[in-house]
């Protein structure tokens, strides 16, 4: 993973349009849990953006230095090096793209291939150095609540309803005991980008599981699906939970919303070079015959 400082205006010399082929063609491996690498994809371009703050105007996705210690190795980033290295070879083959411009569009290409909402993306972050790399702890700890939640959120610009449209991205993918020590995905399709997140949060029973793991829910007919203590509190939260309600009740809305606020994720703290065009990148489906 370099360090290639790029002239302002290598971000021209790319085809996006191809890179977001490949990337969606590196999306299935049935030997990589549960068959997609996208929920990691879409993770990691959360996680390499959401250490923006806006007071100081430092972190969020330019600058890519989530691929630097010693950000890479906070503790809320364990695992994601599997979605790094996925990406590399693109960073190969398209040498003139920034690792912050290639992280985000994967987690436009993986939202949209596992069938979310088109997500307006443009071209134009600058790589910087490990010296750039932001301090622990600007990653919400999943084991505390409501307050929490906010406090890191509001520090990244966002409000009460883009918060509770971000955490619907948890109907995808799982927790990994070798990750972040919690177990288990949020329902039984987590390879598809549904409102399922709102669904199975307000209609299941969510009882503490039984182990010697760090505390969290599991559902109490099946034990299969699981919740945070982070995201039970998008439930107990009377304001966060009118926007759990209407999503759950409402799958366009939700698709809609999500669309807004995870772009505008990937953007903060982002100078824009005044032409970087804005792409609305068709999926693989629609671009077939
Ligand atoms: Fe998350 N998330 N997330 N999350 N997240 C985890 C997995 C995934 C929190 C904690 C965890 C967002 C918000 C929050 C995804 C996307 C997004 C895991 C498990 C923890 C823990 C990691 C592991 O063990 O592998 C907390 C806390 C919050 C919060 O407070 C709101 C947001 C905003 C997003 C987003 O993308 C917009 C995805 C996808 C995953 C599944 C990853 C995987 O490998 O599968």
């Amino acid at each position: 993973e370099g360090s290639a400082q790029a002239s302002s205006s290598s971000w021209k010399k790319v085809n996006y349009n191809n890179v977001y082929k490949d990337i969606a063609d590196l999306l299935e491996d049935e030997n990589y849990d549960d068959g997609s690498y996208g929920p990691v994809f879409v993770r990691l371009a959360w996680h390499a953006s959401g250490t923006f703050d806006h007071k100081t105007r430092t972190g969020g996705s330019s600058g890519a230095t989530i691929r630097f210690e010693p950000e890479s190795a906070h503790g809320a980033n364990a695992g994601l090096d599997a979605a790094r290295q996925r990406l590399e070879p693109l960073k190969k083959k398209y040498s003139h793209i920034s690792y912050g411009d290639l992280y985000t569009l994967a987690g436009v290409v993986a939202v949209q291939e596992l069938g979310g909402p088109t997500i307006t993306w443009r071209p134009g972050r600058r790589d910087k150095t490990a010296a750039d790399c932001t301090p622990d702890g600007r990653l919400p700890d999943a084991a505390q609540g409501a307050d929490h939640v906010r406090e890191i959120f509001y520090r990244m610009g966002f409000n009460d309803q883009e918060i509770a449209a971000l955490v619907g991205a948890h109907a995808l993918g799982r927790c990994h005991t070798s990750r972040s020590g919690f177990d288990g995905p949020w329902n039984a399709s987590p390879t598809a980008f549904t409102n399922f997140f709102y669904t199975e949060l307000l209609n299941n029973t969510w009882v503490p599981k039984k182990w010697n793991g760090p505390f969290q829910y599991v559902d109490r007919e099946s034990g299969q699906f699981m919740m945070l203590p982070a995201d039970m509190a998008f439930k107990k939260d009377s304001k966060f939970r009118v926007y759990v309600e209407k999503y759950a009740a409402d799958q366009d809305a939700f698709f809609e919303d999500f669309a807004n606020a995870f772009a505008k994720l990937l953007e903060l703290g982002v100078d824009f070079p005044e032409d970087a065009p804005f792409y609305k990148f068709k999926t693989l489906e629609e671009v077939l015959p």
